[in-house]
Parts: C-alpha cells; structure tokens; sequence
C-alpha cells in the first residue's frame, strides 16, 4: 500500500479560534502531506513494502529513521485529526470516564498529567493517553514515536511540535494543550480507540 493524505473531517475554519485555518493550512496540507510524500519514496524498495501502516511503523521503528519518522508522523496525523472536532471537550463517554478515574485518579488529575506530559516533552513530541497491560496511562515521546513503538496503544494525543501552535500560541505550549483537552478533544473517537485497544 502507499500512503495518501487525507481530507480533514471538517473545514479548515471549523476549530477556530482554539486552531487556526492558517495553523491548519499549513499542518494538514503541507507538513502532513510532507509526511506522506517522503514516506511513500523512502518506502520503495524497502522489506516494509506492501505491509499495513502498522507494521511499517513498528518494523522500521529502530531499523530505518528516514521511513520510520515519516511513517510514524503519518500515522499520528491520521489519528490527530480525529482527536479533534469543532465543540470538543466536554462530557466523556461513561465507560471510558469510569476507566480514566479507576486508572488515572479523576479527569481532572488526567488532563493535568496529560498537559504536564506535553509542558515537559522538550523538543519536538507528543503527548498520549494510551493503553498499556490493559491500563490507561500517560506518556510522552519525542518526534515521530507514538506508544505503538513502546508496547502501548495509542487513544489519545497532542501534537507539540511548534508547527501545531506557533502561528496561534506562539511560545505559549501550556495555553495550547490547555485548549486541546477543554475545547478541542473527540472523546467519542477516543472511547472507539479504547474499546479496541481492551
Ligand atoms: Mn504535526
């Protein structure tokens, strides 16, 4: 298979003021469709060829930089467009609100750690709710990592490279995140991650 771009799920307008159109223009439709075009050329050739984006990120995760940093950012861009909807935030769906509290406290101590694990990723990163042994847990990775490489499931991130907030937040990544889970978040995609990452 080769990898394609997606249409965003909704207009470029549709998350603003929390994202920008502009952020948007230039994170879906040029540095995502980067991702792609570089992955598709450095896929040619490769033992990867054919195999599912999965398997592409997990087998080249160590093996093959070029490939696996540009498989690995496609793969969380397909998903981080999802995590995100016009009107997001709010009410998470029951059993996933009841597994976040066994888990990880309280939502409210879950979107704290979650925004401090994007606060304290220096650099280029992510930040996740992901689900390892069967249980939710916070993490963070640099690059184009994702819990996928780690032996978790991804079921939510937060891209905190500059080009997801610089041209709306400036240097103000906290102000960002904050936004991200309080305005922004698809918990309905997250809970569809979640039942079948268990
Ligand atoms: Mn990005």
């Amino acid at each position: 298979m080769s990898f394609t771009l997606p249409e965003l799920p909704y207009s470029h307008d549709a998350l603003a003021p929390f994202m920008s159109r502009e952020t948007l223009e230039y994170h879906h439709d040029k540095h995502h469709l980067a991702y792609v075009n570089n992955g598709n050329n450095l896929l040619k050739g490769t033992e990867w060829e054919g195999q599912s984006l999965e398997e592409i990120v997990k087998g080249s995760f160590g093996k093959n930089a070029g490939l696996f940093n540009n498989a690995g950012q496609h793969f969380n861009h397909l998903h981080f467009w999802n995590w995100m909807k016009p009107n997001g935030g709010g009410a998470i769906p029951s059993e996933l609100e009841k597994k976040i509290i066994e888990d990880l406290g309280s939502v409210e101590k879950m979107k704290e750690d979650f925004i401090q694990a994007g606060v304290t990723q220096f650099g280029s990163g992510w930040n996740w709710l992901a689900v390892k042994d069967g249980k939710i847990v916070v993490m963070k990775t640099p690059n184009g990592e994702s819990p996928l490489v780690h032996g978790a499931s991804p079921i939510l991130g937060c891209d905190v490279w500059e080009h997801s907030y610089y041209i709306d937040y400036r240097n103000r990544r906290p102000d960002y995140l904050k936004a991200f889970v309080e305005n922004l978040v698809n918990w309905d995609y997250v809970a569809e991650l979640y039942s079948k990452a268990v």
